[in-house]
């Protein structure tokens, strides 16, 4: 990459090194890239939560932003799971998920995002008594004008509850393909430890049968076995998280070989402590095993930030090089489902840089 040519004085951002800048504390410009672990109701913000139930006349627990913002103190992916399953009830209306999705695109945009693949939860608003047309129809409704509106190409990606049983998924499936929803891909997300992918054998089947992309939550507090058998018993293509590869040398060198994606998300695993502190995150090793990792946000308004804060914030512990950087964003657009003409598209973006 080339150092910037016109340097902007309303910019100080982009004055002289930015490495040096970076190193500084300053912010890094965004690189152009694609974020492939994306939890739409993971965005739902504080803020927005209160104004949706006002909107939808319903009273929240909590007596302001402070006292809900107080919660968003986590112990393991289940401490998380229980407030983020909790804050969907304000989430009502077609319009409900399009203002939703909305905010993430315009967040995501500024973050550098220019492709977007987005899972969500459809059992989850079900349960609910929320049909899937309003919480599809509602996503898809602001997805239809984000090229437009952010000059992000997105698509969506259905994600299914690892712990409610099989059936369940497979009826949701069907009902999903029966109403033709404009979904690329399915994933699997939810308590991971107890759930492993055996469990979801003939889901993955039917939805490879109706032509759709496959990536599963692996890895992150569930053992290395969970990767291997997502692999090989699912058929995924990538691997959302994995970061628990490591404690597999074999597995390590599988990945590295078949040029699996991880779509590792640093600032998730330290507030559900999968590590300790970003500066025991596994990423920089990742890298240097030849993984092919991007960096996510997964549910960015409950873990401290969108994708730029997680570039941000390993920047300021670990110095990433610009070569780092450049491949962390070059391996999210390989690793995209998009068409290899929009991957191009990109990928000529970024070298332009
Ligand atoms: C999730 Cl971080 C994470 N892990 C598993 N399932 C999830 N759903 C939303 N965020
Ligand atoms: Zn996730």
């Amino acid at each position: 990459m080339e150092p910037t040519q016109n340097p902007d004085p309303t910019h100080p951002e982009v004055l002289g090194d930015a490495g040096a800048l970076a190193a500084a504390g300053e912010a890094l410009r965004p690189l152009p890239l694609a974020e492939l672990h994306l939890h739409i109701e993971g965005t739902l913000q504080p803020e927005l939560i209160f104004e949706l139930a006002e909107r939808n006349g319903m009273e929240l627990p909590y007596a302001g932003l402070e006292e809900l913002r107080g919660l968003y103190e986590f112990t393991d992916l289940q401490s998380f799971l229980d407030l983020y399953y909790a804050n969907m009830a304000v989430l009502q209306t077609e319009q409900d998920f399009a203002d939703m999705t909305r905010a993430y695109l315009a967040r995501a945009a500024a973050a550098g995002v220019r492709h977007a693949e987005i899972m969500m939860d459809p059992q989850a608003h079900l349960s609910r008594g929320i049909s899937l047309e309003t919480c599809v129809n509602g996503v898809a409704s602001a997805l239809a004008t984000s090229v437009q509106e952010f000059g992000i190409s997105t698509l969506l990606i259905a994600a299914f509850l690892r712990d409610l049983p099989e059936e369940a998924a497979l009826g949701v499936l069907d009902s999903l393909l029966a109403m033709n929803a404009p979904i690329a891909a399915i994933g699997l997300d939810s308590a991971e430890v107890g759930n492993p992918p055996a469990k979801f054998e003939r889901l993955f089947g039917r939805a490879r049968e109706a032509g759709l992309r496959l990536t599963a939550h692996a890895g992150e507090e569930g053992p290395p076995s969970y990767i291997i058998d997502a692999l090989d018993i699912l058929g995924v293509e990538r691997i959302d998280h994995g970061i628990r590869c490591m404690e597999d040398p074999e597995l390590v060198e599988r990945l590295v070989e078949d040029r699996i994606p991880l779509t590792v998300c640093p600032l998730s695993n330290v507030r559900l402590r999968a590590v300790d502190t970003l500066a025991d995150h596994p990423l920089p090793a990742m890298l240097a095993a030849g993984l092919n990792v991007s960096v996510n946000s997964d549910d960015p308004a409950y873990f401290g930030g969108y994708v730029d804060d997680n570039f941000a914030q390993l920047n300021a512990v670990f110095a990433l090089s610009e070569f780092d950087r450049a491949r962390l964003a070059a391996n999210s657009i390989h690793s995209s489902f998009a068409s290899e003409e929009r991957k191009a598209e990109l990928l000529k973006e970024l070298n332009d840089i």
